[in-house]
């Protein structure tokens, strides 16, 4: 059984065997993660691209390793595109900083959607407020799906589909692959048709989507592809940034300092070629050693059998929560159409008193707005449940799930 490979999942919680259900917010580790990371401060320890003796080489190796890795289970053309940093976050922060700034003019426009996580929302939010560059939003139909043209079917308003928001000025594009909270997977070929024909650059936030499915960044044809380690088993600390070589080339490093450059004297800097020129200072060694163990342990696996997996099982968990009186599920009704994030909310019951029953119950879920309060104003909900799969659970896990809600309903609805 795969749970078998994750100590923390043999843990009781208030005297109950955990189950796990909080992996969009982070993934358990496995053991051979978790033994990597010793292992590395144990046998290699030593800085990268600098030292000669054998353990700075062996540091450098199995650094530069894991980036191969990264490129092949991505599929990057090649290592120049991948550059390591700490998560997702810096990964935005990074595109915004140092392409963004000097790329885009005021009037320029970009274009998110309503359904980002405020990692691929407010830092773009922030450039078009310090640039005068216009930010366009696009938004969800009633079951929670991006909006990609005019006769999709939006609540609100018909002209804000993605569609209709681009124009002459508009430059990037920046959405999420897979949404945090409706689980919805957004058909990132649509927007990239849209995108490329009209030299429109395309962002994809790929920490939903990564942890649950082959991710081909050159089929899909897109710019930049971020996305963060800890949710796919491994190490916090470590985030990708995939970039186009030809636009990385073009981009000014926006940290400078140690290890990122060529030559330096009194009056100027050379960078350091590709990818490095991104990387400045002591990178977060162990922990990208590790994040290559992690995509080892998933490819062996295989996305074919966790897709599978996840498929059957939230289908399962799709039909176990909607014969639930009085839940409200967000996000797409067909299990096809998402990834295995259920967010829900109990009628007369806040999330956060849910998922305090679920606790004591031994039973992990988030509860809040998952850092995407523009998507919660637009659900009309101050905050929502919410339920995440991997690739351990198992049906046991959806059945404690349904169990626990069940007792919370019981105990708040109460005469
Ligand atoms: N993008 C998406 C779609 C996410 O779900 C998250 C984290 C991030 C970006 C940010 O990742 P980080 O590694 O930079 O923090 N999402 C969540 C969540 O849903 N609950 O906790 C973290």
């Amino acid at each position: 059984m795969i749970k078998d490979d994750f100590p923390i999942l043999t843990r009781k919680i208030h005297g109950k065997p955990l189950v796990y259900l909080d992996n969009a917010a982070t993934s358990q580790k496995p053991q051979a993660v978790i033994d990597a990371l010793s292992d590395y401060y144990e046998r290699t320890n030593a800085n990268v691209h600098r030292g000669i003796h054998t353990l700075a080489e062996e540091a450098t190796r199995l650094y530069e390793e894991a980036r191969d890795k990264t490129v092949r289970f991505i599929n990057a053309a090649s290592r120049e595109e991948i550059i390591f940093v700490r998560n997702t976050t810096e990964a935005v922060n990074l595109v915004a900083q140092s392409w963004a700034r000097e790329h885009l003019y005021p009037g320029d426009e970009i274009v998110v959607s309503i359904m980002e996580h405020h990692s691929n929302f407010v830092p773009w939010q922030q450039l078009a407020l310090d640039h005068g560059v216009m930010l366009k939003i696009v938004d969800i139909d009633e079951e929670g799906r991006l909006a990609l043209r005019s006769n999709a079917k939006v609540q609100n308003s018909k002209s804000n589909d993605l569609e209709s928001l681009i124009s002459p000025r508009t430059k990037l594009i920046a959405v999420t692959h897979a949404s945090n909270v409706l689980g919805t997977i957004n058909d990132i070929q649509s927007v990239v048709r849209m995108a490329r024909p009209r030299g429109i650059l395309t962002f994809v936030d790929g920490a939903q989507a990564v942890p649950h499915s082959a991710v081909d960044v050159q089929a899909l044809g897109i710019d930049f592809y971020a996305f963060s380690s800890h949710k796919m088993l491994g190490p916090t600390g470590v985030g990708v940034l995939y970039g186009r070589k030809a636009i990385l080339e073009t981009m000014r490093p926006y940290q400078t300092g140690g290890d990122m450059i060529k030559r330096v004297t009194i009056e100027k800097t050379e960078w350091n070629e590709l990818p490095w020129k991104f990387e400045a200072g002591t990178p977060n060694i162990a922990d990208v050693i590790a994040f290559g163990v992690a995509i080892e342990y998933l490819a062996k696996i295989g996305f074919d059998v966790i897709a599978r997996h996840e498929q059957e099982l939230g289908a399962y968990c799709l039909e176990r929560l909607r014969a639930i009186d009085g839940l409200t599920l967000y996000g797409p009704q067909e299990m096809q159409e998402r990834v295995g994030v259920f967010s829900f909310n109990l009628e007369g019951i806040h999330a956060h008193d849910a998922a305090t029953v679920l606790d004591e119950e031994g039973i992990a879920i988030r509860s809040g707005h998952h850092c995407a309060q523009p998507l919660m104003e637009r659900l009309h909900v101050p905050a929502t449940a919410r339920a995440s799969l991997y690739l351990y659970n198992v049906k046991e896990d959806v059945d404690r799930l349904a169990q626990g809600i069940k007792k919370a309903v019981k105990i708040f609805r109460s005469p």
